[in-house]
């Protein structure tokens, strides 16, 4: 599974791959594993977009349970609503890469909370 979040009030800066994966905390334990990547989808140079990709690690259910926490930038004393954070679920398979049932994958969604880093 992947996740997509596209903040609009916060500035992720123009980061590497290796910087970016230090900002994304695996929140699953051994459930699943995760591997962000950071992209700029509108070519001025800022990074503006978090995929996540997420492969389960175990052939067991996954349970329900937040997935991961990303660290973004923001100026100090900003608020930021988990409204101005979209994020979707971009591409649902199983174990065997084959798309799930339409069912399953109606059962499966994308939150987003915020709350200040420690
Ligand atoms: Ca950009």
């Amino acid at each position: 599974m992947s996740s997509m979040a596209q903040p609009t009030s916060t500035t992720p800066a123009q980061r590497s791959v290796a910087t970016v994966r230090t900002r994304v905390t695996n929140l699953g334990g051994a459930q699943w594993s995760v591997a962000p990547n950071d992209r700029d989808t509108n070519a001025n140079a800022v990074d503006d977009f978090l995929e996540v990709r997420v492969p389960a690690s175990t052939n067991g259910s996954v349970q329900p349970a937040a997935i991961y926490r990303a660290r973004f930038d923001c100026a100090a004393g900003s608020v930021v609503a988990a409204s101005a954070i979209p994020c979707s679920i971009a591409q649902v398979a199983g174990l065997d890469s084959q798309p799930l049932d339409p069912s399953l994958v109606a059962q499966i969604h994308c939150s987003v909370a915020v709350a200040a880093a420690p």
